[in-house]
């Protein structure tokens, strides 16, 4: 059979794929793919089509409830941004095409064997993700470290949780979170620093606001530069300058140690090194910490006694980790932990919140360049025997392999020659981007393994390899309690997609066989027996799970590590005997100086620039960028910035500027924001390249990284801002109902100096593009840009074009419903239209305002304002106006339903009631 034969044959399988084996309506039982809180999804599936999904009320980590990304997910199964076929390009001047997965896969095969037999095995490089799943990941780790011999395995956890890692290992001695989620019920004094909890890990925040509400005498202490929704929660917010948080955590130990609040026997029998640091901490007065972070002396005083009564818990995520410090942020932490005995008891310890859904999984499989399966050490030379054993080879090798910024450095010098990347989308989330995409341009071979089609590295792939996802994939997971769950298919995998395991199983038969290898290392017909392999590589280590299987998480639903051999169930909490990892049993206090971070601003970069995450997008937004509802809470990328430095530099809100540093720039958008600081800055990391004209945040990151985690600095850089001055203005909305419109906008953003497409609404919702230029663009792109959205002449369409006042409008109406809108010049108009364009009809008030320049809106039209209820559809306009008229938060709900289901909203209605609302009348 031809190729081309073949192609054809597997489309016709494809539409003849027998339903019958897939019941009408049925559930399914598996986990949210989003972060690290790691929620139970039930999942309701019609014939193939996921139709539904719920929390589900047994799993013990969010017990039914789901935020606004987890309760959206079956809205997001659709597939016209999923990749469906292989796809191969044999040069960089021709396009890919589609091809089978033989050809795809004994493509790669040659390309591999031949730079490994040429340049040898660090020659090529796997570049994998915290959002694999456990099976995928050990797979990957084996073929690289076991049967190739390289060991630049790396992962998107490097930008991630590496520094948590290294923070637990120099103090605990192994890297595993030592509290539960059920220790939030118990802590008198939480802690939070360095995490948005509200936003990023949103059921944790939900049971954080339960405890309070139990227990108002708890306290809550965040520290973080901005005033997030989470720090507006806290009893105390520590607003520290970024990257201090060394000195602030030396400054709480001076000022416990002081007052006597230390647990003096706690550290004389399960410690070492505390004198060291005693004498560190000595200079780290109130005052001098006071000064270092830019707090108040009282505070870090009071906080230091929160924290000292105790039983305290803290939580913490990138604002600690993502720093080239960020090691040393960690075990600063941890030493307040064990200066106090706060660990190892209900309500007590330090907990790494982890970002994504399986950071913890790829750790325990040891699916990073320096570490091995089972929490071993590369280094180690015992712990590579052990391994070499497991697998029946006869090594692995011993030098470290290359982390995440030193991968692409060395994609980018040649040193690697072939790279393999696995749901990850480093042309978007690494630091340095222009360094990194010269790398991906300059690599020989870049094999890309997505299950979207949609990011920003699609475009450097050699070969496209597509992959099942969410509701598709069978495997396990850990989430940040240590706690596995097990992920399981409702739906068939579309298309010709695979299982990112089978793709490598696969693969790595052909390399043996390539090779000249008799027996195959990769035995595996399916998740399970992967799992089991892994399960025996555990065996009496700290994580040791030899006593769990598929059956009993099937029996018992999701259990937490160590699960040993004979046990009835794992462990909620680690060291309650107070021994630890480390050499005689005792933990090591961490010594280190406060130091500042990597970029510091000066006359000419004088703005603080931090980095991180919106409530309702995801990353580089190949999933959540499908959904309309997911925009309405933050339809477009802005800088926040405060109004201090905005009426020192005139800048209005909504002004567009240029920020930049001597690694890239970015046009953006400004909005007032009183949560960030003057001379600070917050840009969110969701935006790229396929939802603006420019790179995104990370063009502007160093790709400086901590000297003992390797994880890069990404929330924060130096930055200049000027005020850019783009008079001529256009937005276009358009109802749509595929996705394609997007992609095909997409290729005209860089006709304009600043341009975001996104979308809005409900349902299939509309497209909404806006794009501003110093004069008025040619001619021929916005004739292109009508032509995509059928606004051409003989469309139903009313069109007024003013050229003395350079406006012009087409509104195109059809059945009677506006369906698309062009604004040229006057655009204020699109933040009432659209609503007009969501539910109203078309009037003669409307057709009046359309065929008059420079009209005012028709009477009784304003704009809804940011959608802050996701679930209701309930704008921040309504509440506000809701507030005004006496409403406290239970009317709130009551009457507008807002906050009643998810519960994502609730930190912002607080907030809106307590600004708009009785209480402040
Ligand atoms: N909605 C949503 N949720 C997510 C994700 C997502 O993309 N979207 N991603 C998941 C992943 S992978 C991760 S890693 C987590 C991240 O979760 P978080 O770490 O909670 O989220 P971020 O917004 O990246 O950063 C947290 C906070 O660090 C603060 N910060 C910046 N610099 C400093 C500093 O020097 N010190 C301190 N103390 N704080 C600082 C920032 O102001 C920010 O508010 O979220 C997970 N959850
Ligand atoms: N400036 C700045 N940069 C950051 C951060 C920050 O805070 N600030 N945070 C960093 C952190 S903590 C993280 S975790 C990274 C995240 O950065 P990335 O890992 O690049 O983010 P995602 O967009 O989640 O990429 C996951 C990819 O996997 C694909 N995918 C989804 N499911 C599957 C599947 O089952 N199989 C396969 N093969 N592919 C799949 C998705 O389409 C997507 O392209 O970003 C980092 N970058
Ligand atoms: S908190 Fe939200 S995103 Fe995170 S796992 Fe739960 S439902 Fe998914
Ligand atoms: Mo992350």
């Amino acid at each position: 059979m031809t190729q081309q034969q073949q192609l054809q044959a597997n489309d016709q399988a494809l539409t003849t794929a027998p339903v019958q084996f897939y019941p009408q309506r049925r559930e399914t039982r598996s986990t949210c793919c989003y972060c690290g809180v790691g929620c139970g999804v039930i999942i309701t599936t019609e014939g193939k089509q996921i139709v539904d999904v719920k929390g589900d009320p047994e799993h013990p980590a969010n017990f039914g409830r789901l935020c606004t990304k987890g309760s959206t997910l079956h809205l997001t199964a659709k597939l016209d941004a999923r990749a469906l076929h292989p796809e191969v390009r044999l040069s960089r001047d021709l396009p890919r095409e589609r091809v089978t997965w033989d050809s795809a896969l004994d493509h790669v095969v040659d390309r591999f064997a031949d730079i490994i037999q040429t340049h040898g095995p660090d020659a090529v490089a796997f570049y994998i993700s915290g959002q694999l799943l456990t099976e995928d990941y050990y797979v990957f780790n084996k073929l690289a470290k076991g049967l190739i011999g390289t060991n630049n395995v790396d992962t998107n956890s490097r930008l991630c949780m590496s520094s948590a890692v290294a923070g637990y290992k120099v103090t605990l001695g192994a890297d595993a979170p030592p509290a539960c989620y059920e220790d939030i019920d118990h802590t008198q004094c939480l802690l939070i620093a360095g995490s948005n909890t509200a936003f990023a890990h949103p059921i944790v925040f939900r049971r954080i606001e339960d405890a309070k509400a139990n227990n108002p005498d708890m306290k809550i202490i965040v520290v973080d530069p901005r005033r997030t929704d989470t720090a507006q929660f806290a009893d105390l917010h520590l607003a520290i300058l970024p990257g201090t948080d060394v000195a602030l955590f030396h400054g709480m130990l001076h000022v416990m140690l002081w007052e006597g609040l230390l647990d003096m026997a706690y550290i004389r029998n399960h410690t070492e090194g505390f004198e060291a640091l005693k004498e560190t901490v000595r200079e780290y007065t109130p005052k001098m910490v006071a000064d270092i972070c830019g707090i108040r002396e009282a505070d870090i005083i009071q906080a230091a006694k929160w924290f000292g009564a105790g039983p305290t818990l803290s939580m913490y995520c990138m604002g600690l980790n993502q720093s080239i410090h960020g090691t040393d942020k960690n075990a600063a932490l941890i030493n307040l932990h064990l200066a106090t005995g706060q660990i190892g008891k209900p309500g007590a310890g330090p907990f790494s919140l982890t970002g994504q859904p399986n950071a913890m999984g790829g750790r325990e499989v040891g699916g990073m360049a320096n570490l091995l399966s089972g929490h071993r050490d590369l280094a180690n030379a015992e712990h590579r025997a052990e391994v070499a054993r497991l697998w029946g080879v006869p090594d692995v090798p011993a030098s470290p392999g290359k982390t995440a910024v030193e991968m692409f450095d060395a994609v980018n010098s040649g040193e690697i020659k072939a790279i393999w990347i696995a749901c990850t989308n480093p042309a978007h989330s690494m630091p340095d981007l222009n360094n990194v995409l010269a790398s991906l341009q300059n690599a020989e071979l870049v094999v890309l393994q997505d299950a979207f089609n949609n990011t920003d590295s699609n475009q450097y792939a050699d070969v496209f390899l597509p992959a099942s996802t969410w509701g598709e994939k069978e495997g396990t997971v850990t989430n940040s309690e240590r706690r596995i769950t097990r992920v399981r298919p409702a739906a068939p995998k579309p298309g010709e997609a695979r299982h990112d395991w089978e793709a490598v199983v696969d693969f790595a038969q052909r390399l043996e066989q390539k090779l000249g290898k008799t027996s195959t290392l990769f035995n595996y017909p399916n998740t399970e027996t992967i799992f089991n392999e892994h399960r025996e590589s555990t065996r009496g280590r700290d994580l040791d799970i030899t006593g769990l299987s598929y059956k009993i998480l099937e029996a018992q639903g999701p259990q937490q590590w160590p699960f040993k051999d004979g046990a009835s169930s794992g462990e909620a909490r680690l060291y309650t005997d107070g021994i630890f990892q480390k050499p005689g049993g005792k933990a090591q206090f961490h010594n280190a100086v406060y130091k500042a971070t990597a970029d510091k601003t000066d006359a000419r970069h004088p703005f603080h620039l931090l980095t991180g995450r919106l409530r309702d997008q995801w990353h580089g937004m190949s999933r959540t960028g499908t959904l309309a509802q997911l925009y309405n809470h933050a339809e477009e990328p802005v800088v926040s910035m405060h109004a201090d430095d905005m009426q020192r530099r005139q800048i209005k809100n909504g002004d567009i500027v240029k920020i930049s540093n001597k690694r890239g720039s970015l046009t953006i958008k400004v909005q007032q924001s009183d949560e960030v600081k003057p001379a600070e800055l917050f840009i969110p990391m969701h935006w790229g390249r396929q939802f603006m004209h420019g790179l995104g945040v990370n063009a502007l990151m160093p790709p400086a990284f901590d000297k003992t985690s390797k994880q890069p600095e990404l929330k924060h850089t130096a930055v200049k801002i000027e005020k850019r001055t783009l008079p001529w203005q256009m937005t276009i909305m358009r109802s749509c109902h595929d996705l394609h419109l997007i992609a095909q906008i997409r290729t005209l953003l860089p006709a304009f100096e600043y341009a975001t497409v996104g979308l809005y609404g409900r349902g299939s919702g509309m497209v909404v593009l806006r794009a501003s230029h110093s004069e008025a663009p040619d001619p021929a792109v916005i004739a292109q840009l009508d032509t995509l959205l059928g606004m051409v002449e003989d469309a139903p369409m009313l069109a007024l074009d003013d050229a003395k006042r350079g406006v012009s409008k087409r509104i195109l109406v059809e059945e009677g419903q506006v369906t698309g809108v062009r604004l040229i010049g006057e655009t204020l108009a699109a933040d009432w239209l659209k609503q007009i364009m969501q539910e109203g009809q078309f009037t003669d008030a409307l057709r009046k305002w359309a065929l008059a320049p420079l009209a005012a809106p028709p009477s009784g039209q304003k704009s809804r304002g940011k959608i802050v209820c996701n679930c209701f559809d309930i704008s921040e306009n309504e509440i506000i106006d809701t507030c005004e008229m006496g409403a406290d938060l239970p009317t709130l709900q009551a009457k507008l339903k807002c906050g009643t289901n998810c519960g994502s909203c609730l930190p912002e209605l607080k907030r809106l009631v307590k600004v708009h609302g009785k209480t402040h009348v």
